[in-house]
């Protein structure tokens, strides 16, 4: 369906509709994007006026064609018998390795760049930046934050890492190479785990957003609400960006979630359960790390004090674990 006016001037039918309702049929709603036109729904002022514009373009056919054609442009805009909702592909996981972790670990955040893995870590007095050598486990460099900072995501910027500490309402800014601090940022709300792809931070808070954030002011420059199943799903935690793809674990479910950004709908869920032997499971605390390896194409997992990290492949349920 093509509406019969232009667009606001900027404004992508997919943007324009994406912080309400509306969806232009004949849009899929499934995955695959090669930019991120998100960046422009904002909130504040922007995401004010967006709304009185959407308002306004949403009675034009009223005005025009009269009642009953607008009823028809109702039908089909919210929630028309094609608005149906993204029914995810359930998955599962294969492990084909595990590696020792550090139990101590309270992991926060977790990537893997040029053979070593990066990890951020929680808990006040606890906190710590970190690089590992994936096979031992042995932590190469680490850095510890001030007592008073309780750590929480990590994502790579080209040479920057980037690590959330939303209750002390900053991101520290590191260099990649050596650890040392080159700046940080403030920020408002809660932030719990962050990635990087396509130009685009995208930031977890606790809720069913994802914010997105400019890497350079770390201003939040938009929001998309994610959907499971046509449910807000809340407690996204850590994340990893990969091949336009947002992927995150819930907080305290053994669950990974692949979720496509630019329609905020929930493609994958995928079963994390059963990764550690019962025993282990009394120790640790919940799932939380996903990292993304391309140069195998798999996962390392991992989660708060597990004794270990496993490397996985996304396989169909029933295949897996
Ligand atoms: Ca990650």
């Amino acid at each position: 369906m093509r509406f019969p006016y232009p667009y606001p001037r900027g404004w992508t039918p997919r943007v324009f509709f994406q912080g309400g309702r509306c969806r232009p049929r004949g849009e899929s709603a499934s995955p695959t994007t090669d930019d991120h036109p998100l960046i422009r729904v904002s909130t504040g002022r922007r995401d004010s006026a967006m709304k009185k514009t959407q308002v306004f373009y949403c009675f034009l056919p009223y005005r025009f064609f009269g009642v009953v054609p607008a009823l028809f442009f109702f039908l089909g805009c919210n929630g028309g018998p094609d608005r149906q909702a993204v029914q995810p592909e359930r998955l599962s996981l294969r492990v084909v390795a595990a590696y020792p972790h550090d139990p101590e670990a309270f992991t926060q955040g977790l990537l893997w760049h040029a053979g070593k893995l990066y990890e951020s870590t929680g808990l006040r007095g606890r906190s710590t930046l970190r690089r590992v050598d994936l096979q031992t486990g042995r932590v190469e460099q680490r850095v510890a934050l001030d007592g008073k900072i309780f750590g929480e995501g990590l994502g790579l910027v080209g040479k920057r890492l980037f690590q959330l500490t939303w209750q002390s309402g900053k991101v520290l800014i590191w260099s990649l190479d050596d650890f040392s601090i080159i700046g940080e940022k403030p920020y408002s709300g809660e932030g719990w785990g962050i990635c990087f792809q396509r130009g685009v931070l995208y930031m977890s808070d606790g809720s069913d957003r994802l914010q997105l954030r400019d890497p350079v002011t770390f201003r939040e420059e938009g929001r998309v609400a994610i959907r499971s199943g046509g449910r807000p799903l809340a407690k996204l935690n850590e994340l990893e960006c990969v091949d336009g793809l947002v992927y995150a674990n819930v907080w305290q479910k053994d669950e990974i979630v692949r979720i496509d950004p630019a329609v905020g709908e929930v493609t994958g869920i995928i079963n994390a359960s059963n990764l550690l032997t019962p025993s282990e499971r009394k120790k640790a605390d919940v799932l939380n790390g996903i990292a993304f390896v391309p140069e195998t194409g798999r996962f390392l997992i991992t989660g708060k004090l597990w004794p270990k990290l496993f490397e996985v492949e996304i396989v169909a349920r029933g295949d897996g674990l």
